[in-house]
């Protein structure tokens, strides 16, 4: 997972199309490795990596500070407007075990706007789509990534009120992944200090799950 002074995260984005994927990957990344667009049609139709560079200030281990990095694999979404079913779960799987397969997943963020409902239709595809590629643990290895929080708020809602007013598929879905979630504008999060605020919140998550990884290996079906 890391050396003495270094450590590691692997993270991937999951979710529907223009949900704010890929502008999340930047957030948390600090970058713009990653194509973002507003888009009549899906904007990404492959998986890609990025890397931070070494970050100071987030995380101390036995009162010493680590320098963490962060990954993130960025992936088309599901559904998508160009390619099936199949073709987005093999890509995206065979990327995980590309990518990841060494060192493991730490955490798989599936990205929901929080400015639009979460429908029970919606919410099934998603989790049954997260199962197939992260297997009967995904629970342990999924935290909800909220998008949009801004366009939430110009609604009037708090992250608060927005739980309380939240659909129950969504409600469901936060506890059945042991209420791992983060609201995110990410018009605002490349901001340093923001940045700084969601990386620590993914590292509770990851705390939280004892640093635990998913090994992701090739399999053919
Ligand atoms: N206001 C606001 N806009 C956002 C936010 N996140 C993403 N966007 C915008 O939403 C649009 C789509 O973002 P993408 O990052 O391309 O979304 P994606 O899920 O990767 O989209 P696909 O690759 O097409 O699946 C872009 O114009 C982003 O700037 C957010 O938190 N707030
Ligand atoms: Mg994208």
């Amino acid at each position: 997972m890391a050396d003495s002074n270094e450590m590691t995260i692997n993270l991937v984005v999951l979710g529907r199309s223009q949900t704010g994927k890929s502008a999340a990957g930047n957030s948390l990344l600090g970058s713009w490795d990653f194509e973002s667009r507003r888009s009549p049609s899906s904007v990404t139709t492959g998986c890609s990596l990025g890397r931070s560079c070494r970050i100071s200030g987030i995380i101390r281990r036995n009162g010493r500070e680590l320098t963490l990095r962060v990954r993130v694999l960025d992936t088309p979404s599901y559904p998508h407007s160009g390619l099936s079913k199949e073709e987005v779960r093999d890509t995206v799987r065979s990327a995980l075990a590309h990518h990841f397969g060494e060192e493991g997943l730490h955490l798989a963020l599936l990205v929901l706007r929080a400015d639009v409902p979460l429908c029970p239709e919606e919410g099934d595809h998603a989790i049954h789509f997260i199962q197939e590629l992260l297997g009967p643990t995904w629970k342990d290895f999924t935290a909800v990534l909220l998008t949009h929080a801004d366009k939430a708020e110009e609604g009037g809602f708090s992250e608060e009120a927005y739980i309380c007013s939240a659909s129950s598929t969504l409600l469901s879905l936060l506890s059945s992944v042991q209420h791992k979630y983060i609201f995110l504008d990410n018009q605002k999060s490349i901001i340093k200090e923001e940045r700084a605020i969601v990386l620590r919140k993914i590292l509770n998550f990851i705390r939280q799950n004892n640093y635990q990884v998913l090994l992701l290996k090739h399999s053919k079906e």
